[in-house]
C-alpha cells in the first residue's frame, strides 16, 4: 500500500480518472481516494510505486509520493 499526494486532483472528474487509470494498469489494485486532502492510496501486487506516478503522470496529474 502506497500513499501518493496528488495536488491537481481537484473534483470528482479527476478522481474517475485516476481510478480508471490506475485499474486499467492493474485490475486488481485497491484505490482509496481523500478528495479534500488530495490522497490516493493504492494498493496493488502488480505496481511499483514509479509505475503509479508513471501511470498517474500519463492520466496528466502531478503526483508525489508521500512516506509512510
Ligand atoms: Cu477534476
Amino acid at each position: 500500500m502506497s500513499q501518493f499526494l496528488v495536488p491537481d486532483m481537484t473534483c470528482g472528474h479527476c478522481v474517475k480518472a485516476i481510478t480508471a487509470a490506475v485499474t486499467e494498469a492493474d485490475p486488481a489494485a485497491t484505490l482509496q481516494i481523500d478528495l479534500p486532502s488530495h490522497r490516493v492510496t493504492v494498493t496493488s501486487q502488480k505496481l511499483s510505486d514509479d509505475a503509479v506516478m508513471e501511470t498517474l503522470r500519463e492520466a496528466g496529474y502531478t503526483p508525489a509520493l508521500q512516506a509512510a
